[in-house]
């Protein structure tokens, strides 16, 4: 059989040892393609109906499977689509994939799956590109936010903002293909009005953005303190491996360490770093530069404090340091005897104080607590809002509020009217980026690239 580029097939499900594998295929010649791989035809089934069958190839029994079958236009691609649910070893999936490679269709390119349904129109570019988030989502915020996304939450706002800009538009060109009928005596400051109501809203998304993208790649938490304070203990402790080397020396960590880890249903980037004093060797130096620098841009500190050894300098630095930003202090070592306590450092901060202890474990679940807090206090709650969670729909939103500025200056300016249009109109187009109504192929490319294959 020929070769035939409209039907695409993949394994669709992670290779290993699992209950079932899937072979998706996707194209006209979907359902002769897999009649070739089966014991009896499935010509003639009924779209979203199954069959029980077997796929042979070369003479033999390869496996024992299920086929749905889901025709055009009712399928995830918009196009014939036939799953064949194989048992779930990796060996069998790949026999039978060959199978329907060897039938005619051609081996799925990452994400193409998800292209083709954009391109048949099943869903626009925030929605394909949901798809992804959903599926790489790491915690339960940033799978709601993909959820949404993927609902269409955020086309439909962006498609809103279109709107009321192409209204303007119409409006303005109206008036100057027929200045008798339309009068523009005060449109500029009715424009105005709108552009400024636009820009507001556009500014809550884009402000959204951020805490969005946390959501979506986790808490960057750092651990800062004094050498020995128990700071790779801590990151060990909490990341449930040994990952990082504990000495009684202080001043064993040099370099930062990240680990991914989740504590408290949120997931945490979470970076261990040298212990910060003065007047050390240069390796230190760099070391503590690099503390100081992960410190600067992380959304979370933990400063950790030996609580059995008498503050220092270096100690009331940290505190003044971290101060303006979002951290929790821990006095760690609480298994020994106390030299600092809670009430010692209440003048001396206003974050919350957790008394803890690597060797014990204590006041882990007192971290976990204050954590969630701090977390759930910026009030991302997500009843009505929509987080963009991606940076490419970030940069267009910004690029369109600076389009709407820049016609609000001329209006302010007073300049006539094919001015403004000019950039309502590229404001128009930055929007479509997010929905994929004004991009380019290779963009498009781009994205679908970074898809996983069977998708
Ligand atoms: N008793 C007790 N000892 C601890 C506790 N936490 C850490 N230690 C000990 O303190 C010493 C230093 O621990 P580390 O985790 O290496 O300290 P650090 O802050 O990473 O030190 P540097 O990498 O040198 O900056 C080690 O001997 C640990 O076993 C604790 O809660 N209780
Ligand atoms: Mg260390």
């Amino acid at each position: 059989m020929e070769r035939n580029h409209d039907t695409i097939a993949a394994i669709s499900t992670a290779l290993g040892e699992s209950g079932i594998g899937i072979i998706r295929i996707s194209g006209e010649q979907a359902v002769s393609i897999a009649d070739h791989v089966l014991d009896r035809s499935i010509k003639g089934a009924a779209t979203h109906t199954i069959h029980y069958r077997h796929v042979v190839g070369k003479g033999e029994i390869i496996d024992e499977v299920l086929v749905s079958v889901m025709l055009a236009p009712r399928s995830y691609t918009g196009e014939n689509t036939v799953e064949i649910n194989c048992h779930g070893g990796a060996l069998a999936v790949q026999r039978v994939l060959e199978e329907v490679l060897n039938a005619g269709a051609f081996l799925a390119e990452p994400g193409e799956f998800s292209k083709r349904a954009y391109l048949n129109g099943r869903m626009d570019l925030s929605q394909a590109e949901a798809v992804m988030d959903v599926i790489q989502a790491k915690n339960r915020f940033a799978l709601k936010a993909a959820m949404q996304q993927l609902q269409g939450n955020l086309s439909r706002k962006v498609e809103v903002f279109r709107d009321r800009i192409l209204n303007e538009l119409a409006r303005i060109e109206a008036a100057l293909d027929d200045p008798e009928h339309y009068d523009l005596e005060d449109y500029p400051t009715q424009l105005h009005e709108t552009l400024e109501t636009l820009c507001k809203e556009l500014t809550e998304l884009i402000e959204n953005a951020d805490s969005g993208r946390v959501m979506k790649e986790g808490i960057s938490t750092v651990i800062l303190g004094r050498p020995n304070a128990g700071k790779s203990s801590l990151m060990n402790l909490l990341s449930g491996e040994d990952r990082a080397i504990v000495t009684e020396i202080a001043g064993t960590t040099r370099d930062i360490l990240t680990e991914h880890i989740r504590l408290a249903g949120l997931s945490l980037n979470l970076t261990d770093t040298a212990g910060i004093r003065a007047g050390t060797d240069p390796v230190e130096k760099i070391g503590i530069e690099r503390a100081r620098n992960a410190a600067q841009d992380a959304n979370l500190i933990l400063l950790l404090i030996d609580s059995s050894k008498e503050l220092e300098e270096d100690d009331l630095e940290l505190l003044r340091e971290v101060e303006y930003q979002c951290a929790i202090v821990l006095l760690n070592k609480s298994d020994l005897d106390q030299k600092v306590k809670v009430e010692d450092l209440k003048n001396k901060t206003t974050h919350p104080i957790v008394v803890c202890s690597t060797k014990s474990g204590e006041g882990l679940e007192a971290l976990e607590q204050e954590i969630k807090g701090l977390f759930y206090q910026k009030k991302i709650d997500f009843n009505d809002q929509i987080y963009v969670t991606n940076l490419r729909h970030r940069d267009a939103l910004v690029r369109a509020r600076s389009a709407l500025r820049m016609a609000e200056e001329s209006i302010e300016k007073g300049m006539t009217e094919d001015f403004f249009t000019i950039d309502l109109k590229s404001a128009y187009e930055a929007l479509g980026f997010i929905t994929g109504d004004t991009v380019e192929d290779d963009i498009v490319n781009r994205i679908f690239e970074r898809f996983c294959t069977g998708k």
